[in-house]
């Protein structure tokens, strides 16, 4: 069987009767194409189907591909018209450390208590923190609760609690779609980097906004650069669920 497909100027906007019969998918299929531009591909004998996908979706009809994108389309839409997200306590979501404190252990970052901490289990090279989100989300804005007891929240700048210099390595918070690992520096999209105790007055960090956007599953803080002993106390995040953007055009794949 030898079957000609149409594969451009598609626009399935165009066309809302989504529960049109189709007792040969490879009729629908046609039916919905141009006939500007052609390819031809051999079915395999005996073949009653055919697969059809757009943006990461796969479908076995024209009209379950339509209903998917006017889903994500009226859900992307939903979100938009949602008020900004405010910081979150992030209790019952997973944290991870570069090493942890046996007696601080990575959840004390996520169990909204600002005063317990957690705890590096002594210094390390580019120590970092992190909690996952479960999925990709887009990241507004995110607030570290530093340790604030016995002058260790200048720990943040650099490698000691007490600190007389007015800089140091510093730290970044920011978020990525991929975990941080070993004494790499982390990934994705830094927020901010911050240096100077200006900028965390009475070892305080400030709410930190992410550029507009920003999208990504694992939200961290690390310290930058060797000997960094990292101890805090709490993560707060903002955060939004997150829709793939929808293509103006889909973009058909057809398989057998
Ligand atoms: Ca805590």
């Amino acid at each position: 069987m030898t079957l000609l497909l149409g594969t451009t100027t598609v626009d399935p906007e165009l066309t809302d009767d989504v529960s049109m019969s189709t007792p040969d998918p490879f009729a629908s299929i046609m039916s919905i194409t141009s006939q500007t531009e052609y390819v031809q591909r051999d079915a395999p004998a005996g073949q009653t189907s055919v697969n059809i996908s757009f943006a990461g979706y796969s479908a076995t009809s024209y009209a379950d591909m339509l209903t998917e994108r006017k889903k994500r389309k009226a859900a992307a839409a939903a979100a938009a018209l949602l008020p900004k997200p405010s910081l979150k306590f992030l209790n019952g979501y997973t944290a991870t450390m570069q090493s942890s404190d046996p007696g601080y252990t990575p959840s004390n970052g996520v169990d909204g208590n600002v005063n317990n901490l957690a705890h590096s289990d002594g210094p390390g090279t580019n120590t970092w923190w992190q909690v996952d989100l479960g999925a990709e989300h887009v990241v507004s804005e995110i607030k570290l609760h530093n340790r604030i007891t016995h002058g260790c929240g200048w720990r943040i700048l650099n490698g000691a609690c007490k600190m007389d210099a007015e800089s140091g390595p510093g730290f970044t918070l920011g978020v990525s779609s991929t975990p941080c690992t070993g004494t790499n520096l982390c990934g994705g999209t830094v927020c901010r980097t911050i240096t100077h105790r200006s900028e965390i007055p009475g070892m305080k960090v400030p709410s930190v906004s992410c550029p507009a956007n920003t999208v990504g599953r694992f939200v961290y803080v690390q310290l930058l650069g060797p000997n960094r002993v990292l101890n805090f106390g709490e993560m707060q995040v903002a955060f939004a669920d997150y829709f793939a953007p929808v293509p103006e055009l889909p973009e058909f794949e057809f398989s057998w």
